[in-house]
């Protein structure tokens, strides 16, 4: 052989062992992207996502938003970035699942066909086997949204309802003044209203175990009202892997199977930390403090 053939060998090999390196993840989940909709964080999740290589990938609905496909329906480069991020995660050997939320819901009328698309199984649920050995219920959650009416509602209101809801109150008090009423709070109804989310949120998950338990798994990972949450309720192991438009978080499980909650913009924060020198004072990563911005999508 001659040095250039060791060359191409000793190429050869390291490719070979680039390729065989293990993933970063065991699984990685994910849900409530909302593509399609000014919410959305796409440039946030590609940051994540495209490094995070994974043996499993579960996109756990509201991946992209449908409802909105029929009024405002924004795409650019950074939403068709998402999908690419994906269809390479499923090229390279991941196994990618997706599991249709209540936005996505057109999918679902796919889901009796079994339909596997460019390496992406479009399934309405699954049965993730966890390293240990454990069995989790893999879900979005809609389906056990005891006020989906309401939600649906919220859904439907859009970005500006709270602009909106501040104006009408300032009117509506002029004309309450005006006929001498007294004032009504809007913060004073805002604050109950987080009172009943907080009820809410606690309904859902406890709905959500009891799901689990009635089927003898071990644990259920959901999605759906973004809200972030790892905690066990009773025997069951509860997961939310929490949402794209407002937290930017997502769910991983470790070759050990150990969970985690990554809470991307705090990982972006800390590597800021690290990496800028004291004396650059302008932050290199933009987006995260305008993170409050963006108004909520409810789920
Ligand atoms: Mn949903």
């Amino acid at each position: 052989m001659n040095d250039m053939s060791y060359d191409i060998a000793a190429r050869q090999q390291r490719e070979q062992a680039q390729s065989k390196k293990a993933p970063l993840y065991r699984a990685v989940f994910i849900s409530d992207v909302h593509l399609g909709t000014k919410g959305s964080q796409p440039e946030m999740l590609n940051a994540f996502l495209a490094d995070a290589s994974c043996e499993q990938l579960y996109l756990v609905g509201d991946i992209i938003d449908g409802w909105r496909l029929r009024k405002s329906w924004f795409w650019d480069k950074h939403h068709d970035a998402i999908l690419r991020t994906i269809l390479r995660h499923a090229k390279h050997g991941a196994e990618v699942i997706y599991i249709p939320g209540n936005h996505d819901e057109m999918m679902r009328a796919w889901l009796p066909l079994g339909l596997e698309i460019a390496g992406i199984k479009l399934m309405e649920e699954a049965v993730h086997t966890t390293a240990k050995g454990e069995k989790l219920l893999v879900i979005h959650g809609d389906a056990f949204d005891s006020v989906v009416r309401y939600a649906k509602f919220l859904a439907h209101l859009g970005d500006h309802a709270y602009t909106v809801a501040l104006t009408a109150n300032r009117w509506f008090n002029w004309g309450r003044r005006h006929f001498g009423y007294p004032y009504w709070s809007l913060s004073a109804w805002l604050k109950r209203q987080v009172k009943e989310a907080v009820k809410f949120i606690d309904s859902f998950e406890v709905a959500l175990a009891q799901e689990a338990r009635n089927r003898e798994m071990d644990g259920v990972i959901c999605g759906h009202i973004h809200h972030a949450e790892m905690r066990n309720i009773g025997e069951i192991r509860y997961f939310n892997t929490g949402d794209w438009v407002e937290s930017c978080t997502a769910l991983v499980e470790h070759h050990d199977g150990r969970f985690e909650l990554i809470d991307w913009p705090s990982v972006l924060r800390a590597s800021r930390h690290a990496a800028a020198p004291a004396r650059l004072a302008a932050p290199s990563v933009p987006a995260v403090d305008a993170l409050a911005e963006n108004a909520p999508i409810p789920a």
